[in-house]
């Protein structure tokens, strides 16, 4: 299978993030995207392939384009501000009761994109776990050229690709960045499929968390359909969005689809969902499937709450292929570092139909499993 892989995400290397206030030692380092690299080389069955250029057409064919302005000059506008941060993250979010009781046409007066690199960060910004660096729009860029090679070489024929993307993109909404993401990989994918294939699209998110930017973006859309397997947003982020009345408004009633799950899920209750979620993408008309892939689902990640371990994504991609539609694999998030080589490894390899074969120098195997 072809791997695209741009070293552009290198540039984007955060140290910290802030979770409920408190600075934390970031989860979405650029070591999450080498240590895949480095796993799939050493497999031997992996071709890596650098991304082409696609330019911003594709992307403000779903992000505003003000956002992509401000993500674009945040950096050096800060520093003309002379603002000295080490990162950009938010300083005030224009929560909605700012505006109560102003009608619709005070709130779009007033409610304008601010100046200040602060506010700024607030008007497009979900939360501050996303810190902007110097590298951050180069990355973010490449990494949506990364998602459209993979997609032109399954448009060419190929049954798989995998976009080795990073920073993630799911979270991304429209007008908005976050969750570690900036602009959404999979929807730019999705839709630039839309429009060379005229086909509908079916996108599969089994990353840990909700993508709510995904469903945003195709919440009114007959031909997109968004399925989700994630954590109960009773229990987890992104909080607002992910429940399961949640299945598209107008043209797109009822083509999404959000299955929450508990904390703790185990192996057999996901492959559960995993099913139920491949069904509802089987009776879609399509002929490729974006798949937004996640490893927060596995038991020893640092941030999220399920038990997976390695060898149920091995199983979790043979099934995905067994829809026989072809692949366009995505990374979204996973954030315990030892493990994703082995379990990209895992899931790849069973897409392709080659067997599980763990590697035990890796030191997790199948047993990666934690207790709550
Ligand atoms: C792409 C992706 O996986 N984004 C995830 C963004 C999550 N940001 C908020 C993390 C909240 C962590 N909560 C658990 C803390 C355990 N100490
Ligand atoms: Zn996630």
């Amino acid at each position: 299978m072809k791997v695209v892989y741009s070293a552009a995400h290198l540039g984007h290397d955060i140290t910290t993030e802030t979770y409920m206030g408190v600075p934390i030692p970031a989860n979405e380092v650029a070591e999450r995207a080498e240590k895949i690299r480095s796993t799939l080389e050493s497999d031997g069955g992996f071709q890596i392939v650098p991304p082409t250029e696609h330019g911003e057409g594709p992307i403000t064919a779903v992000h505003d384009p003000g956002m992509v302005r401000f993500l674009e000059g945040a950096w050096s506008d800060l520093r003309a501000q002379s603002i000295e941060r080490s990162f950009l993250s938010a300083d005030t979010y224009p929560n909605r009761a700012m505006f109560e009781g102003m009608s619709d046409a005070a709130v779009s007066a007033f409610a304008r994109e601010p100046v200040h690199a602060g506010g700024r960060a607030g008007f497009w910004g979900l939360d501050s776990a996303a810190p902007l660096v110097a590298g951050t729009y180069i990355a973010a860029r490449s990494a949506v050229d990364v998602a459209l090679t993979a997609m032109d070489l399954v448009l060419d024929g190929a049954p798989a690709v995998y976009g080795l993307c990073r920073p993630p993109g799911h979270h991304a909404a429209r007008s908005l960045y976050g969750g570690y993401c900036f602009f959404n990989n999979a929807a730019i994918a999705a839709e630039a499929i839309i429009r060379a294939t005229g086909e509908h699209v079916a996108i599969l998110d089994v990353d840990y968390h909700h993508g709510n930017g995904s469903q945003q973006i195709f919440w009114r859309r007959a031909d997109v359909r968004y399925v989700s397997i994630h954590a109960d947003p009773d229990h987890d982020y992104p909080y607002f969005l992910g429940r399961s009345d949640e299945r598209g408004e107008g043209p797109g009633a009822g083509e999404n689809l959000n299955i929450p799950l508990r904390p703790g899920t185990t192996n057999a209750e996901y492959l559960a969902a995993t099913d139920r979620a491949l069904e509802a993408i089987a009776e879609t008309s399509g002929s490729i499937v974006v798949v937004s892939l996640g490893f927060d689902t596995y038991g020893l990640d640092p941030i999220g709450t399920f038990g997976l371990t390695t060898d149920v994504y091995h199983e979790i991609g043979r099934r995905t292929a067994s829809l026989g539609r072809r692949l366009v694999i995505l990374q979204e998030g996973g954030y315990h570092r030892p493990s994703l080589g082995e379990n990209a490894r895992a899931w790849l390899r069973g897409v392709e139909g080659r067997p599980f074969d763990p590697q035990p120098a890796a030191g997790f195997g199948e047993r990666g499993v934690v207790a709550g």
